[in-house]
Formats: structure tokens, sequence, C-alpha cells
């Protein structure tokens, strides 16, 4: 074969590589055009039989040389990018994400600006149990600088035998405790017909990681003039909890915080594990501002300090953590929650390691 017979093959496969390029990407236009039509229709986007009908179809119009599993493998890897495709334009197009909105949500609390580029901190304990309580901790939050108390009136609990929480009682009392000291007060709420109601005595609606795809609660709360702090589920991934997210926003409040507080692992060393990447991960796909809880995440008290240096050095929006006046005899959560003392200490060296403006 001459040098001149070859660069003439050469340059017929380069120009069917353009040839394959351009119906490859013309391809993917109108299987773009099909998902966009899809979601119009409400039709999930993969079908099976549609993909069987268009395999046999090129199969049967294969005279080779290649062998027909090898045209299917091919084609299936056709098929699958443009599925992806379609994905990616889906993810595009959510209101919490990114790419719809670059520029960073703040969340303003009563004057406190989550997602401001400063860290923020939310302190209080795990159970409102009573004025007096909710009160001590308020005093020693505010003297330390900060505005943003949380407190459980109502408490979702493993098992039903346990403190269940104070219910609409708590939220007086938080509210009484807020207005006597200049505070914001979040606090969780589980049922969307309580959300109306909770409005008038929150400042932040919190919605626990065990109700974080509890879609109906998720519009409810979407559809208040309120921020919802979003906590992620103990077995949700990501996507999921973005999605429980799209939720809320797609009702028309934009007001959203999110907030890492572990998941599920085989680990036993902690409660849960704390998965400190997904803060960047949350930061890089939505412009929503991105919390750590480090109390349910580690469950143990030495590790509230580490984590939440951990939190913060990782570019997390703010910490929260629980305080007790004596956690020895708190209704729940009585291992991990800090006593003032603790309390004390844990702001004093975030503050020693230059981790909050002093
Ligand atoms: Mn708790």
């Amino acid at each position: 074969m001459s040098n001149n017979e070859l660069d003439q093959l050469r340059s017929r496969v380069d120009e069917l590589n353009l040839e394959l390029l351009s119906l490859i990407n013309e391809r993917a236009q109108l299987v773009q055009e099909i998902g966009r039509v899809k979601e119009t229709q409400g039709v999930y986007r993969y079908d099976p039989v549609r993909e069987r009908h268009m395999l046999d179809l090129i199969k049967e119009h294969n005279d080779g040389p290649f062998q027909q599993s090898t045209i299917q493998h091919i084609f299936k890897e056709i098929f699958k990018a443009g599925l992806e495709l379609q994905k990616d334009d889906h993810r595009k197009a959510l209101l919490v994400s990114r790419k719809k909105h670059p520029e960073d949500t703040i969340v303003d609390v009563k004057g406190v600006k989550i997602g401001d580029g400063n860290t923020h901190f939310v302190f209080g304990p795990c159970a409102v149990e009573s004025y007096e309580q909710v009160a001590t901790v308020a005093a020693a939050v505010k003297e330390k600088g900060f505005k943003l108390l949380r407190g459980g009136a109502f408490k979702p609990r493993t098992s039903p035998y346990d403190f269940q929480g104070l219910g609409l009682e708590g939220l007086k009392i938080l509210k009484r405790v807020a207005d006597e000291y200049d505070m914001a007060v979040i606090s969780e709420i589980v049922s969307a017909n309580d959300i109306e109601q909770a409005v008038e005595y929150l400042d932040v609606i919190q919605i626990g990681a065990r109700n974080m795809q509890n879609f109906e609660l998720l519009k409810a709360a979407g559809a208040v003039n309120k921020p919802v702090l979003l906590k992620r589920g103990l077995s949700a991934t990501i996507e999921e909890f973005i999605n429980a997210a799209e939720y809320i926003a797609a009702q028309g409040n934009g007001q959203i915080i999110l907030c890492e507080r572990g998941i599920r692992t085989y680990e036993k060393a902690t409660r849960n594990t704390l998965d400190i990447s997904a803060v960047p991960i949350l930061k890089q796909e939505t412009h929503l501002p991105v919390m750590v809880d480090v109390t349910h995440s580690t469950g143990r008290r030495d590790l509230l300090l580490p984590t939440a240096k951990a939190a913060i050095a990782i570019g997390a929006d703010g910490v929260m953590a629980e305080v007790h006046p004596d956690p020895a005899v708190a209704l729940s959560d009585s291992a991990q929650q800090m006593d003032l003392n603790q309390f004390d200490d844990f702001v004093n060296q975030l503050k020693a390691a230059s981790f909050v403006r002093a």
C-alpha cells in the first residue's frame, strides 16, 4: 500500500468520524427534545420497551463486520449518554441548583444573614423542657454574642414511649424567651397541620431528618413566608436531599438552609457518620447556605469541637450544637449535649483558633 493510498483512507476515516460526531449530536438534540416533551407529560424518561425496539431494529440492519453484541454495546452507550443528558437538563432546571442561580442565597433571620460568608451558630437544648431551662441557655448563648436559639417542642423520637416534647406549649416558651432576650428561634415542626400556627412563634421552621421526605410537610413549609432549616435524612443521598429542598422551593419559599447532620453507616464509634464532604458538594450544586449539626452527627460531646472546626474549615455557613443547663437530667439526647461550662469552653476554643470572630 502506497503512502498516498494510506493517507486517502485515513482522511476518509476522519470524514466519517466527523459525520458520526454530527449524527450523534443531532441524535442528542432529538433526545433532549423528547425529554422536554416527556417532562411536560410527567412521563418517566427511561423507557425499556422503546429501547428494546430500537436495539432490535439496529440489529436487524446490521450486516457487519461488527458482531451483534459489539453493535449492541456501542448503541447502549449512546442511549445511556442521551439519558444522562436529559438528567443534566433536569438538574439544571432545579430552582435550588447553582446552575439556575449562580449567586449565593442569604437567609436573613432577624438580621443574622446566614450564607453571607461568615460562620453563624445555633445553640440551644435538644428539647424545650421548661421556661427556666430555655432561659438559662438563652442567657448563656446571648452572653457569647449569638442570636440564634434552638429548642425542640415537637420531638420525633425513635421510641413512642420516649418524651415527645411539650408541643405548642414549648413553642410559646421559645417565643417568650426569644422576645425577652432579643433572639431568633428555630424549632422543628413535624406535621403539615401545625405549620400555620407555628409560624406565629418561630423565626425558622426546622424540618428534621426523619421528615426529610415527608413531602406534604415540605410543601406546607414551602407555602409560608418563613425560613426553613432542612436536615438531611438519616439515609438520604445528597441528590435526595437536594430534591427535598426543591419541594420547598417549588412552592415559592426560597429561604432554605440545608443542614448536614450525619448519615447512617456501619460505623458505630459515632451515633451517625458526619458526611463532611457533603458540605462543599451542596455548596457547589446549590446556592443555599449549608450548616452542620455537630451534636446529632457525632452523638459524642468530645467530638463537638473538632467536628465544628472541620465544618468551618470546609466552608459551612453555620454550626449547630445542643446546650443544656444540666445534660445529665435532660429528657432527650443527654449523652451529647454540652453543659454551660462545656459550652463556654467550646466557644472560647473556637475563638482562640480564630474560627469565631471575637
Ligand atoms: Mn437532640
